[in-house]
């Protein structure tokens, strides 16, 4: 891996990615999100991980998508490229993924960060969809997940005035979980991330699963797909395990069975 570190075992069940292009503040070429895509592909698979984190460090998350790479691309390159498998990649991931935003989060790089199941910020981050200041939009879902995160007028701001908001706004306008000192981002991540991982990795999946269908769905089709994942955590050794424990005030100890 060239432009990214990958760490299966960061702690027990959980698992870190970290950009590592600092002198082009993480910007997002192609060989760094197919990197992304490849590292997400096998920890999606690998029993031992339960959560991922996502980060670009505490100076920078990623400037978006490189833009000395794009500038002379033609459409039909940009087509051919087919760039998106590797952003379906991530939606695709089961495992639930937190980025960890510190600094710059724009264009590309906001759109990865909305793309992860829940955002960490310093009260350094910078978020925004600056494309319109390059001649061109948003293209990896920044129009449509920006806009189901904050609402549509200041989505609308944000996409066509390619203004940045500060960790205060996106928390305000419900973009972010929470902020903290950039010195305790990891930690607090870390501490987010072991409360999901101690949960059954089953349940944790189809809930998930269930969660995002809400954006694609009505409410009665939601519900119904709601359910359907209910009833299947009752399939599993976890759901007998985690009410057993209850009854018998004890910590459960779940297997992902
Ligand atoms: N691409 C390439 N290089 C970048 C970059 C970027 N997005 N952002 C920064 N850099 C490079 C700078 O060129 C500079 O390189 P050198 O000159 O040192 O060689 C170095 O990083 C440091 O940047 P600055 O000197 O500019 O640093 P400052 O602190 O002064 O400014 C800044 C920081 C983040 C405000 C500024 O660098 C900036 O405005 N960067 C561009 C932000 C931007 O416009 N982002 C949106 C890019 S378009 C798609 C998927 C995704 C996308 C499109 C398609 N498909 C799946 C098809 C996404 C598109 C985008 O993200």
């Amino acid at each position: 891996m060239e432009f990214i570190k990958v760490n299966p075992q960061h702690e027990k069940h959980i698992a870190l990615i970290e950009l590592n292009r600092p002198k082009e503040l993480n910007a997002l070429n192609r060989q760094l999100m197919l990197e992304i895509r490849d590292a997400l592909r096998e920890l999606d698979e690998d029993d031992n991980v339960r959560v991922i984190i996502l980060t670009g460090g505490t100076k920078v998350f990623a400037a978006g998508a490189d833009i000395k790479q794009m500038a002379n691309a033609t459409a039909i390159d940009m087509l051919n490229i087919d760039q998106f498998s590797t952003w379906d990649q991530i939606k695709k991931t089961r495992k639930p993924i937190i980025a960890a935003v510190s600094g710059f989060a724009l264009g590309g790089g906001c759109e990865l960060a909305m793309t992860c199941d829940m955002i960490m910020a310093s009260e350094t981050a910078r978020f925004g969809q600056p494309e319109i200041k390059i001649g061109t939009m948003p293209g990896a879902g920044g129009t449509q997940r920006l806009t189901r995160a904050v609402g549509k007028v200041m989505a609308m701001e944000l996409v066509l005035t390619g203004k940045f908001i500060s960790a205060e706004e996106a928390l305000e306008a419900g973009l972010i979980n929470r902020i903290v000192p950039v010195e305790l981002l990891m930690d607090e991540t870390l501490k987010l991330a072991r409360e999901i991982a101690k949960q059954s990795p089953v349940a944790v999946k189809l809930a998930k699963e269930a969660v995002n269908n809400a954006f694609n769905s009505t409410l009665d089709e939601g519900l119904v797909f709601e359910r359907k994942n209910f009833y299947l955590t009752f399939a599993s050794e976890d759901q007998k395990e985690g009410m057993a424990a209850f009854v018998e005030k004890r910590t459960p100890e779940f297997k992902g069975k």
